[in-house]
């Protein structure tokens, strides 16, 4: 009987902790060994040259949202997780969202029949809760923790979305009752609309007055209260998509200060700047590139890889918020075209943040390749408790990219295989691209020819994040 079904020889293991010359041996779609001269598999991979890393985990992704606003995204789960594993990945974590008025378990059952046969990877559901009332934060909410949606985020703006400051202590605090972990959206409402007015009034409605009008200074303070709620309720909590260097401080002070505040950054934070919304000349083409937060300048970008480098933030996220460019649907639609307040904000990049992370972090020797691991693999799975994923060892799932760190690709739409009919990245350069993509021990992905099947993803229950547990445990370092 042969031991092992494959056997991914020749390659250089690197984890979150260490890099080995080994092979991997997996049955039944788990690892069972990591060692030398493992015995003949019934498959073989020959990865010489290769590293061998577990799949991406791209905890902050939105496929099949109605939208920010606006139109509907450009990805479904087929097409969203479908460029997911073009990029290395093997599990995403999208979001549930719950429209005002909706029951939450509701909402988590519209997106299992968006998800259900159409995910090529693997993927677990946030929650987003945009009315907590105390049925939901009283039944609803402990349920569904229970259940496995163990993370649920709130939103400081959007006139769908915003919870005031009452409603997110209230939040907080059930969050904290039953161990689930708050992700935070840290843009402050009032002055945001107080900056389009002005704008607005001054004329200034093109794309890239979007950056304009939600400056550092708004996330910093949203930053700053979500920090100050999290203490008053003695709660941790994680702060997404992280733009620059004040809210970064921020979360900074708060861990010397003891508190169990977490971070994440994405990939526009250090490779896409405020002026990109300029587009060619102040046009529609600058809405290309229109998300929340905003990317920043080239100082921010240092702040950032500062921020990566010194472990203020855990998890680096691509916060793919697919949008098409043309057509009625699109980001320049009639509607917005006349302001930028209209234009969809998010931008498709799931496929681009691990060569992204890769090229500018590790070939360019700002991070290791054992901290890239880290950042794109198992701090997301440890953080929200996926606890099969995000390791090479023996037990853990057989999710594993093997990835080509010399190789120099220059990005383009062709190679995204997502849904939208543009990537703000084309013609960006990167050395280091994923050459094939493993999922529980099946070949999804070589050579960027996609080979898995749209049913092969399955929904990942999850366990409690270990980093949410109320007051317990030293601060995070
Ligand atoms: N927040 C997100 O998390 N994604 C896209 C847009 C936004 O505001
Ligand atoms: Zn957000
Ligand atoms: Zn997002």
């Amino acid at each position: 009987m042969q031991e092992y079904d494959l056997v991914i020889r020749g390659g250089t293991v690197v984890t979150a902790a260490d890099t080995a010359r080994a092979d991997v041996g997996i049955r039944n779609g788990k690892i069972i060994a990591v060692g030398l001269e493992l015995a003949k598999g019934k498959q073989e991979i020959d990865a010489t040259g290769l590293r061998v890393m577990p799949g991406g985990i791209d905890s902050h992704v939105h496929l099949a949202q109605p939208a920010f606003g606006g139109p509907a995204m450009a990805d479904g789960f087929e097409s969203g997780t479908r460029s997911a594993i073009a990029g290395g990945n093997t599990t995403v974590l999208p979001f549930a969202l719950q429209s005002r008025g909706m029951s939450l378990r509701k909402a988590v059952e519209d997106y299992h029949k968006e998800a259900e046969g159409q995910s090529y990877c693997d993927y677990g559901f946030h929650l987003i809760l945009t009315d907590p009332t105390p049925a939901v934060l009283g039944q609803e909410l402990p349920a569904l923790v229970a259940a496995g949606y163990t993370s649920l985020k709130v939103f400081m703006t959007y006139e769908d979305m915003v919870l005031n400051d009452r409603e997110l202590l209230e939040v907080f605090d059930a969050a904290g009752e039953y161990g689930a972990l708050v992700m935070v959206h840290c843009e402050g409402y009032d002055a945001i609309r107080f900056m389009t007015e002005k704008l607005e009034k001054a004329g200034k409605v093109a794309p890239y007055y979007h950056a304009v009008s939600r400056p550092q200074s708004v996330e910093r303070e949203a930053a700053h209260r979500a920090i100050s709620h999290a203490e008053l309720t003695g709660v941790p909590i994680m702060i997404v998509h992280v733009s620059g260097g004040e809210a970064m401080e921020q979360i900074r002070w708060a861990r010397n200060r003891g508190l169990k505040i977490m971070g994440e950054t994405c990939t526009q934070y250090v490779s896409l700047t405020a002026d990109d919304l300029k587009g060619l000349n102040m046009d529609e083409t600058g809405s290309k590139y229109v998300c929340s937060p905003p990317p920043r300048d080239h100082k921010s970008w240092e702040a950032i890889w500062n921020g990566i480098q010194t472990g203020v933030f855990q998890t680096f996220s691509s916060d793919h918020c697919p949008f098409y460019f043309e057509g009625e649907m699109g980001k320049k639609n009639p509607k917005a075209r006349t302001a930028f307040k209209w234009v969809p904000n998010g931008i498709p990049g799931v496929a681009v943040r691990m060569p992204i992370l890769w090229s500018e972090g590790v070939a360019k020797g700002r991070i290791t390749e054992n901290e890239f691991v880290a950042l794109t693999s198992t701090n997301h799975a440890r953080i929200y408790g996926l606890t099969s994923k995000g390791a090479i060892a023996a037990g853990y799932d057989a999710d594993i990219v093997l990835w080509d760190p010399a190789r120099k690709v220059t990005i383009s739409q062709s190679l995204m295989h997502h849904g939208s009919d543009y990537t703000p990245w084309e013609g960006f350069e990167v050395t280091g691209w994923p050459h094939a993509t493993i999922l529980r021990g099946e070949v999804v992905m070589r050579e960027g020819e996609i080979l898995g099947a749209k049913e092969g993803g399955k929904f990942l229950p999850r366990a409690l994040s270990p980093m949410a547990s109320r007051g317990a445990g030293a601060p995070m370092n």
